[in-house]
């Protein structure tokens, strides 16, 4: 009779535990089997009713099933787990080989785009990019560049300086990104071929000029790195920049504390009719500044200036942008006009490449 019971039992728990359709029936499967008021459960109490002689037997059929139902609800639960997992990734499952969705109104700014085809073309030449902190010291700002003290540009009305600490320490935001070729000298030995493109900060408004702007600056250190070298790696810079095989470029004396001997760099260009194109066309459209690294900057640094000599230039990547792209006005750079956004920026999959093309 109790043996019976017992196994009614078992083939209606089995049962409706094989038929759940998913987790919350199962759920109810359990409750109603091993819950507190559940029918196995509830076998245990008649335990009492039985002759003694029987309690032993009967006790362990309970707990026989008590474990197959365990482990039947066990299994039924992992696998309904695993086909609820099936149907939400086959729901979610996305095509990839979709085009990009036609409302998609994001696109690169074109200063992150000009950074990029910079990188692209330094890249190819073996550069890397390092980077620094935007709010710098005094060392690595200025002195370790050769500035004298006194000198005009780390006057107050150039430089963004901060609120002088306890410890008499003025820091301040880079007014370029020079000391990141300061830190890259510190902690790297030569032979270095580095970029650093980033912004800087000069106290600074009007047609031509922004509080912030971007820079980048490259840096060569080796034992027998020459000025020949410099202007071998500039000129390929400007000719696969604005895409004229035959650019001419041309350098004029100029001075800057960092470097000796100095120069400014104009590449060729015509303004005729009072539109600017670049070319070999007679006239002359200054780019960028540059030089041999001053031996007190690799004095400064920790390098033998009788060992190690290089060359560094830098230049203003919104000039260069607006040179290439035809934006007219420097400050709608940050200006955050989505129409202006959506005129200059760039489609995000159009990533810049000296192989594949740098934009458009
Ligand atoms: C320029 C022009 C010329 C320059 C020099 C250095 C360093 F750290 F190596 F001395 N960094 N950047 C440099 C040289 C920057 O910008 C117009």
């Amino acid at each position: 009779m109790a043996n019976e019971k017992i196994e009614q039992l078992r083939g209606e728990i089995l049962g409706a535990c094989n038929a759940a359709a998913d987790m919350t029936a199962l759920e109810a499967v359990r409750v109603a089997a091993l819950g507190k008021k559940g029918s196995v459960t509830g076998l245990m109490k008649d335990l009492s009713a039985l002759p003694p002689e029987e309690r032993k037997a009967f006790g362990q059929q309970v707990n026989t099933l008590r474990d197959e139902v365990t482990a039947a609800l066990d299994a039924k639960k992992a696998a309904l787990g695993d086909a609820e997992l099936d149907a939400k990734l086959a729901k979610e499952r996305i095509d990839i080989s979709l085009p990009v969705r036609p409302e998609a109104k994001g696109s690169i700014h074109p200063i992150s785009q000009t950074m990029d085809e910079i990188a692209a073309i330094f890249g190819q030449m073996g550069f890397e990019i390092a980077d620094g902190p935007d709010i710098e010291d005094d060392f690595h700002n200025f002195t370790a560049l050769n500035f004298p003290p006194g000198h005009p540009a780390r006057e107050m009305h150039d430089t963004f300086f901060l609120p002088e600490n306890e410890k008499g320490e003025r820091y301040l935001l880079r007014t370029h990104t020079s000391p990141v070729q300061i830190r890259t000298m510190m902690s790297q030995k030569p032979p270095i071929r580095v970029i650093i493109p980033g912004r800087t900060y000069r106290c600074d408004y009007d047609m031509t000029h922004t509080p912030m702007f971007h820079q980048v600056e490259l840096l060569v250190i080796d034992t027998e790195t020459n000025m020949s070298h410099l202007r071998g790696c500039l000129q390929e810079f400007v000719r696969t920049y604005f895409g004229v095989d035959d650019l001419t470029t041309r350098f004029r004396p100029s001075f800057f504390p960092f470097t000796e001997p100095s120069a400014e760099m104009d590449i060729g260009c015509s303004r005729k009719g009072g539109e600017l194109k670049i070319g070999n066309h007679g006239d002359w459209l200054e780019i960028l500044g540059c030089g041999m690294v001053h031996p007190n900057v690799i004095k400064a640094c920790g390098l033998d200036p009788n060992i190690y000599q290089g060359f560094a230039a830098g230049m203003g990547i919104e000039r260069i942008a607006m040179l290439k792209y035809g934006i007219p006005d420097l400050r709608t750079f940050f200006e955050s006009d989505l129409r202006w956004l959506r005129h200059y920026g760039f489609a995000a999959l159009d990533v810049p490449s000296v192989t594949g093309g740098l934009s458009r």
